[in-house]
């Protein structure tokens, strides 16, 4: 399977935390290995920054820019944090 994420997995102080690390983290929890795909990004000035292959990538997949999204190895998408630590929970490895 492949996470797509922004810049990385680790914590930020966001309220509700980093999103992309709440989902790698519930993948890893329930133990799951995922590749890891590292896009980038920044919404607001997509020209810009968001012309990564993974975020290219993520917007076929989506048809939007935002990360995580989970690419499973049957090709099912996952998209958004929550639906990715729900899917995690339901299914662990
Ligand atoms: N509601 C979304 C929010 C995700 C979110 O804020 N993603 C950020 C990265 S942490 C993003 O893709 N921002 C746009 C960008 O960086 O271009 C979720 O929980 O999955």
């Amino acid at each position: 399977m492949k996470l797509y994420v922004c810049w990385g997995t680790f914590p930020t102080p966001r309220p509700g935390g980093h999103p992309c690390a709440n989902a790698y983290h519930a993948l890893k929890d329930a133990g799951h290995a995922p590749e890891v795909v590292r896009s980038y990004g920044f919404a607001p000035l997509p020209g810009l920054f968001n012309q990564t292959r993974g975020r290219r990538e993520v917007q076929k997949l989506t048809g939007n820019r935002w990360v995580p999204t989970l690419l499973l190895d049957d090709g099912t998408v996952i998209d958004d944090s929550h639906a990715i630590v729900e899917w995690a929970r339901a299914n662990p490895a």
